[in-house]
């Protein structure tokens, strides 16, 4: 299988004004430069602005490849990325107050917009996909509903932009939040895919408390709060009806789905025993499409999983077939049935984060695990070859 076309959709930016207002703050999400001269530190998970670590220690070291878009394609030359869907990294525009929230969507948009229309018109090759699309970020701040459901409408009529990055908390108020409902429907008739991350993770408490949180750096919020704080997201979506009301709508979840299609079944269960939910004093029912429907018709999964248990379980919740998941590799102009896996160009990268173990590394451990744990789980699967042969390009439309 000669040169086959990998699209990588997990895969994140801060553009350059972005840095420079984090760099402007000083409480979290904030970059501090070292007092020794050494690395910037990006301080964005709450956990990272413990006051019991020196400042200068504090998150983790910040370099070019977070906001160079140089640096982002020779990370994808060099693990053979032919293309990117890039996306504002967390805590988006969360933290922008109402006053500024539009005016930043608009700038982080048509800097994503440009950035897309610069690099593709100066790689254009024929018959080659272009090498960058983008997902979009959204003012949830901004004082109205609808002013976010504009900017939805304003950039689907952008050439690169396929969906929208989004955290868990939506407008603060969590994603069964009536205060978005404006922005389900923007979303539905727009066909704009949600990608939805997480950010916040859990409590330190649910870990045992801060001092046990510290002890194991980000491995409990990263590992375990990340993917738990998605399916706590999308399961309150779907228990307050967003489905049943847009039943259009197309989400991307972070990290193959978190735990959802591991708990998918139990909250089922747990729905049918239950039969009404109590708002606002009075008796609602729960909602009417079953959560595997929803998982088949409005989910869709990336494949940063890191492990083949995980990655078949994102299979099977879409129903067997591997046609929802979008690995973050395509191979769409190679005729299946496709059995060859090269760990030299299969990602699913979640890049810049997790970057090399060894400064001497060439390649990122991260992406390399990811592609092992998809070799193992489907190799010699001819699913693969669906999965593997225009997943992204076929949902996301990239042309
Ligand atoms: O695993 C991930 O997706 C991430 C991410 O996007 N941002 C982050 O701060 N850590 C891990
Ligand atoms: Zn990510």
């Amino acid at each position: 299988m000669a040169n086959p076309l990998i699209v990588d959709i997990h895969t994140h930016v801060y553009p350059p004004a972005y840095i420079d207002m984090l760099r402007a703050r000083h409480k979290v999400p904030y970059i501090h430069d070292p007092s020794d001269g050494g690395p910037p530190r990006l301080i964005i998970l709450s956990s990272d602005d413990d006051p019991n670590i020196p400042l200068d220690q504090r998150g983790r070291p910040v370099d070019s490849s977070y906001s160079d878009i140089k640096v982002k394609l020779d990370f994808m030359d060099k693990h053979g990325i032919d293309c990117s869907v890039i996306s504002l990294a967390n805590p988006w525009l969360d933290f922008i107050g109402e006053e500024q929230a539009s005016e930043w969507a608009q700038k982080i948009n048509n800097d994503l917009e440009s950035t897309c229309a610069q690099v593709n018109s100066a790689t254009a090759t024929p018959d080659k996909l272009p090498r960058l699309f983008a997902f979009g970020t959204l003012p949830l701040g901004a004082p109205q509903q609808v002013a976010v459901a504009d900017e939805v409408h304003r950039i689907s009529a952008l050439p690169h932009i396929r969906g929208v990055i989004m955290g868990t908390t939506g407008r603060g108020n969590g994603l069964d939040d009536p205060e978005l409902e404006a922005v389900w429907g923007a979303l539905q008739d727009t066909q704009l895919m949600l990608f939805l991350h997480p950010h916040y993770g859990l409590p330190d408490e649910a870990f045992g408390g801060p001092e046990i949180v510290r002890r194991y750096g980000h491995v409990l919020p990263l590992a375990l709060g990340f993917p738990l704080e998605t399916t706590i997201a999308i399961a309150r979506m779907y228990l307050s009806g967003v489905f049943d009301r847009f039943p259009k709508l197309r989400i991307l979840l972070a990290h193959s789905g978190g735990t959802l299609p591991f708990l998918a079944g139990r909250i089922e269960s747990c729905i049918a025993h239950e039969r009404t939910f109590k708002v606002n004093g009075g008796s609602v029912q729960g909602p009417q499409r079953g959560i595997w429907d929803v998982l088949k018709t409005n989910i869709y999964l990336d494949a940063v999983a890191y492990g083949t248990a995980g990655l078949k379980a994102a299979v099977e919740a879409g129903g067997g077939t591997t046609d929802r998941l979008l690995f973050g590799k395509m191979m769409s102009h190679c005729p299946p049935p496709m059995t060859f896996f090269n760990a030299d160009n299969f990602e699913g990268t979640d890049h810049p984060f997790f970057p090399p173990l060894n400064e001497e590394d060439d390649k990122w451990t991260s992406v390399t695990t990811n592609y092992k744990a998809i070799s193992a789980a489907f190799e010699g699967d001819e699913a693969v070859a669906a999965v593997l042969g225009g997943n992204a390009v076929r949902i996301l439309n990239l042309k």
